[in-house]
């Protein structure tokens, strides 16, 4: 009689592959700046965080049969785009907070300038990771995952829903104005993160195409719980201020929906993730559980 398969242990899966991201992302940035800046680059980059896009990189790119050593660079580039994103958008002249990843932000400890050009250094330095900075992965792909962040990093991504969700604020806000806002500020780069991780693995179209779906609903879910979590949370549990949406007149699922409605379509958008992921089984384990940790996260 064949054995049965060992159920699939994420807890061992999920500290494994952060181990490797911090390792990674702690020797990216090399002593060739000037110190000041390489200081405020570490401060946030090294701050800690779930690693929740490279880690989803480098389980997507391993699901597509690529080995996820390769994706590395990627995944840390990943990080360095998002670890931007937090750092301008908790400057005064945005989001204006004073709290990250359970520490001051990087603008209250190093001052506005250094704040904008670590976020800069760490954004063109993402480029390089993907570009100069993998081995072993051909040029065709390394371009494509190049585009890739290029699309979601800017006004189509990013930019475009940090930028409407600027305008939104003291305003009322319907769903859709809402979603776009959630899928462009948050949703982008989850998505990117499995599609790069992919497409370095050497994914075929149908697995693309599975893996967008997937991708989408979990940015979605994601920013739903994170809509969730800033008012049924703490800020000592999230490392950021909790309540802050609220102060800052902002509408959110659960300002829209209500906080059980809210999680219900959280739980849909995951079942759905879950869903499209089915025909490849076993392999897709880890995203599987990463759409599950996704709603069940408490920070
Ligand atoms: C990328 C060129 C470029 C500009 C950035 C400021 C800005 C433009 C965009 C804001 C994007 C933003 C801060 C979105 C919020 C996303 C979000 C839910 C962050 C929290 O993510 P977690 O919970 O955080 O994964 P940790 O700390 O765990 O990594």
């Amino acid at each position: 009689m064949e054995a049965e398969a060992p159920p699939f242990d994420f807890e061992a899966f999920l500290s494994l592959s952060k181990g490797k991201v911090e390792a990674a992302l702690d020797a990216s940035l090399g002593p060739e700046e000037p110190e000041k800046l390489r200081q405020a680059m570490r401060y946030s980059l090294l701050a800690g965080g779930k690693r929740l896009r490279p880690i989803l990189c480098l389980a997507a790119c391993e699901m597509t049969g690529g080995d996820p050593d390769k994706a590395i660079p990627t995944s840390v580039a990943i990080e360095m785009i998002h670890t931007m994103s937090l750092i301008h958008d908790d400057l005064p002249s945005m989001d204006n907070d004073d709290l990250r990843r359970g520490r001051p932000t990087n603008h209250k400890v190093y001052g506005d300038a250094i704040a904008i050009l670590a976020g800069d250094a760490l954004l063109t330095r993402a480029f390089e990771m993907v570009a100069l900075r993998t081995k072993g992965v051909p040029e065709d792909r390394l371009l494509k995952v190049v585009g890739e962040l290029s699309l979601v990093s800017g006004a189509p991504g990013l930019v475009g829903g940090q930028v409407v969700d600027l305008e939104s604020e003291g305003k009322d806000v319907d769903l859709d104005t809402l979603e776009y806002i959630h899928i462009h500020k948050t949703g982008a780069l989850l998505k990117a993160s499995v599609i790069c991780g992919a497409i370095i693995g050497g994914a075929n179209d149908d697995l693309i195409q599975a893996l967008k779906i997937y991708a989408k609903c979990i940015g979605l879910a994601f920013q739903i719980i994170d809509d969730i979590l800033d008012v049924t949370s703490s800020s000592e549990v999230l490392g950021k201020t909790a309540g802050k949406d609220l102060i800052a007149d902002k509408t959110t699922y659960p300002k829209l929906l209500g906080v059980n409605k809210s999680r219900e379509r959280a739980n849909e958008l995951i079942q759905r993730a879950k869903y499209v992921l089915k025909p490849w089984a076993k392999k897709a384990m880890p995203l599987t559980a990463l759409a599950d940790y996704i709603i069940s996260r408490d920070r």
